[in-house]
């Protein structure tokens, strides 16, 4: 279309003006109303990772209200990973549309491709990050990744609300140990995620989890999806 068209000047010298009236406040606002209607219309973006057997795919069976068996045990993520399309989940007694997008593996392998493309992809709104009792040094190092890669991904991670922490399988450890004492190990790594959260501007929180009894899962999930959805600023 060509802009020496009279009428498509008009219509332009108009749309500006239109444009400059508009307050800032309103701008805002609108913004929030898009955000509000994009998630409830494509699912609240969000990502699971976590070193191999913490309990990602077991966390997304239990937010998909497959029932829970305790002989449930699911086969090792393979590389690429699995479609989750989006669904529906009661939380906090409204009904929120959730999109996870991908359940990824944890090896070592899977860190540069399949995270990093997650992370690209769902550009999320929120992480749970997963960790057991076992093999602190693994864990340690699939949360330093993270971490880095929220630092090296600056656009993927600009509507980053929320990262949570989920120690799970507390039927396994929380006899013998308090979350303190588990977290212990993660002295360092747990100060680079409150200084990044501070940089950055997203909250956290640690939370103790056993997906097998169900302890604090509804809890954290509660918590977690209540800090990453937008609010519709009209009421
Ligand atoms: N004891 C115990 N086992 C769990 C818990 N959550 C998951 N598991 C088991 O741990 C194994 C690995 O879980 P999975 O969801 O496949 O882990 P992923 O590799 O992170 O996807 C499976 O055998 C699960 O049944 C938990 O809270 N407690
Ligand atoms: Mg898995």
């Amino acid at each position: 279309m060509s802009s020496t068209n009279p009428m498509s000047n008009l219509i332009i010298a108009l749309l500006n003006r239109v444009a400059e009236m508009i307050p800032d406040s309103l701008v805002e606002a609108a913004d929030g109303v898009i955000d509000f209607a994009v998630v409830r219309l494509f699912g609240l973006p969000f990502i699971v990772l976590g070193y191999r057997q913490t309990g990602k795919t077991t966390l997304l069976q239990w937010l998909q209200d497959r029932p829970h068996l305790a002989e449930f045990s699911p086969e090792p993520t393979a590389a690429g990973g699995e479609a989750v399309l989006p669904f529906t989940k009661r939380v906090d007694d409204e009904r929120m549309r959730l999109r996870p997008m991908r359940d990824v593996g944890g090896e070592y392998a899977m860190w540069e491709t399949d995270w990093v493309d997650l992370l690209k992809n769902v550009r999320p709104r929120g992480i749970i990050f997963m960790i057991d009792h076992d093999h602190p040094y693994h864990h340690k190092d699939a949360l330093n990744f993270v971490l880095q890669m929220i630092d090296e991904n600056v656009f993927s991670t600009q509507q980053l609300k929320y990262f949570m922490l989920l120690a799970n399988k507390a039927d396994l450890w929380a006899d013998e140990m308090t979350l303190d004492e588990l977290m212990d190990d993660f002295r360092n790594e747990t100060r680079r995620l409150k200084s990044q959260s501070e940089r950055i501007g997203y909250g956290f929180s640690i939370e103790q989890t056993s997906l097998v009894t169900g302890e604090g899962v509804e809890e954290a999930m509660v918590t977690f999806f209540n800090a990453i959805r937008p609010r519709s600023a009209v009421r």
